[in-house]
């Protein structure tokens, strides 16, 4: 029987189950978080994402440490677009749009630089990484046969942005019935509001998406799971 740590949290304590739990970093691509890409072709000031990257850094260090299971998501489409809603295409009316050239290759197309995940939170070879044409990971996406096959119950979610991609996933995940932790310091906007009630949108109502916290408490129980000798590589190449 895996260790359960309760993390202070929204509206509740979370009761994390390390070896049920994965952690799943959001969309931390450059397109989003770089001048030149998606995020600012759509008019947003890219800078206002960049205070995630410091904290996840922290959290994924310890959730490497303690042998967990990271897996990462980027939002992007096939080269040849087949993937790609027109109205996906037609949104937002900006002269440039997706699978247009951009300063960082083909806006928002995989195999593209911008399409990359940021250098500083760059996936080991052991860590999934969920390419998804929609705002939620799971749709036409692998991850629930993957976080099946794993035996995840929980999901610590973090990345960009709060009110789009990593709302829209923790309400797809809510209701295929798994417990979701978000953690502020880890999510991040391009509007500070829409970040503050994407938030409180996940724990109204007695958490009626999930539980909000920050990565503090969660890097505590990670570390007294290495010390009290229980984190256990279980995931990596399970
Ligand atoms: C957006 C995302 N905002 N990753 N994508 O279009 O949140």
């Amino acid at each position: 029987m895996s260790k359960v740590a309760k993390i202070a949290a929204e509206p509740y304590a979370f009761e994390f189950a390390p070896h049920q739990c994965a952690l799943l970093i959001i969309d931390m691509q450059r397109d989003f978080l770089e001048p030149g890409g998606f995020g600012e072709m759509l008019g947003n000031d890219v800078s206002q994402l960049r205070r995630t990257i410091e904290p996840n850094k922290r959290l994924l260090a310890a959730w490497r440490a303690a042998g967990l299971l990271a897996m990462h998501t980027r939002e992007g489409h096939r080269p040849d677009l087949a993937d790609l809603p027109p109205a996906k295409k037609a949104r937002g009316r900006s002269a440039t749009t997706i699978g247009d050239a951009g300063p960082m290759g083909r806006i928002l197309v995989r195999g593209e630089p911008g399409h990359d995940i940021i250098a500083e939170l760059y996936p080991e070879p052991s860590e999934p990484v969920i390419d998804k044409p929609g705002k939620g990971a799971f749709h036409a996406t692998d991850l629930h046969a993957i976080l099946q096959h794993r035996g995840v119950k929980q999901l610590v979610v973090t990345g960009v942005t709060t009110e789009v991609c990593v709302n829209t996933t923790v309400r797809e995940a809510n209701d295929r019935g798994y417990e979701c932790l978000v953690l502020e310091d880890c999510v991040g906007s391009y509007f500070p509001e829409f970040h503050a009630m994407g938030l409180k949108m996940i724990k109204a109502q007695g958490g009626i998406f999930g539980w909000v916290s920050n990565s503090e408490p969660l890097i505590e129980a990670l570390a007294a799971l290495g010390e009290s000798g229980s984190s256990k590589p279980h995931t990596k190449g399970a």
